[in-house]
């Protein structure tokens, strides 16, 4: 396995127009989640990747998890819970704005993960671990199977790759900085954003995000910029890396896990920070062409139409 990561996947509830929800009678049905968005793109890339969660046993599980089994992702780990609902959440547009998100998932099957969940030896197969700052949002026992997942990969040397994934609608700013630094200190790469990075550390230029970010444990640090591109600290290098123009945005959600996959790609790939960082920032520009999550996400075909016939080992 090259990639593990695990988390909440809901229902996504698209609205046909802009306006309050209350207005609004027709939505489109799709799947949104950050780990799977990661895991979906890196499939799409040619990366053999397993997404573990829970879902409900009911219809909306099934679909969601037949259509993260459809983009070829591995989905043995994932768990049906007869007894807790799958998740839904639906977006409300904004013209010219990101839409705002409005979640029904409290006590998700998802927010009922806990330790047993995730067995060490699932984790010792992968080259990379991928979590996400949500996660550890969902419920104290989401959060003790994150530092459980930390512990199990630090111990078979799997690298772990942390986006901090803040969402101001599961918790206070204070308890993710408190939560999420410490996670972040035990993680080898941190993919902030530069608000997220702000809210962690307190520092608004990406060049100090970075540098408390490792003196808080990290080994290398990537503060995403949306179309400006990213900036990285490698522990040894520091670069800023060009972002790439889309025509129109849609919908800037997806954006970041879009990001993260294209950036461990390229770890995966053995190319330079600085390639991987630009890969990440294409994949991350595709996705906010459409208004889904996944949809805009690239094939591997698409990105190096010449090398399509590579298979990564
Ligand atoms: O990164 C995209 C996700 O934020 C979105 O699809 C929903 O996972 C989600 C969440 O918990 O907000």
């Amino acid at each position: 396995m090259d990639v593990l990561t695990f988390g909440e996947t809901m229902i996504l509830l698209n609205p046909s127009k802009a306006g309050p929800l209350r207005y609004v009678s027709q939505f489109e049905k799709t799947i949104g989640g950050a780990e799977s968005n990661v895991a979906i793109a890196l499939a799409r890339l040619g990366h053999r990747v397993s997404w573990a969660s829970r879902l409900g046993e009911d219809e909306f599980g099934l679909y969601i998890r037949n259509f993260i089994r459809g983009e070829g992702v591995d989905t043995s780990l994932v768990a049906f819970d007869p007894a807790s609902p799958t998740g839904v959440f639906f977006k409300e547009r904004q013209d010219g704005r990101d839409p705002k998100v409005n979640y029904f998932r409290a006590g998700s099957a998802a927010s009922r993960m806990g330790k047993a969940h995730l067995q060490e030896s699932e984790i010792a197969k992968a080259k990379i671990l991928h979590i996400s700052g949500i996660t550890p949002a969902l419920s104290p026992s989401c959060r003790e199977l994150v530092y459980h997942a930390i512990d199990a990969a630090k111990r078979n040397k799997v690298a772990i790759v942390f986006d901090p994934n803040i969402r101001l609608k599961l918790w206070t700013k204070e308890e993710a900085r408190e939560v999420l630094m410490d996670i972040a200190g035990k993680c080898d790469i941190v993919l902030p954003g530069i608000e997220e990075g702000l809210i962690l550390t307190g520092e608004k230029t990406p060049e100090k995000i970075a540098e408390r970010l490792i003196k808080n444990g990290s080994k290398a640090v990537v503060v995403k910029l949306g179309d400006s591109g990213a900036y990285y600290n490698d522990g040894d290098k520091q670069e800023f890396v060009d972002g790439y123009r889309v025509e129109k945005v849609v919908d800037t959600v997806g954006a970041g896990d879009g990001f993260a996959a294209g950036f461990i790609s390229g770890l995966l790939r053995g190319w330079s920070y600085k390639d991987a960082v630009s890969l990440g920032n294409r994949v991350g520009a595709s996705a906010v062409t459409v208004a889904g999550d996944v949809e805009g996400y690239p094939y591997w075909a698409e990105i190096a139409p010449d090398r399509s016939e590579e298979i990564l080992r």
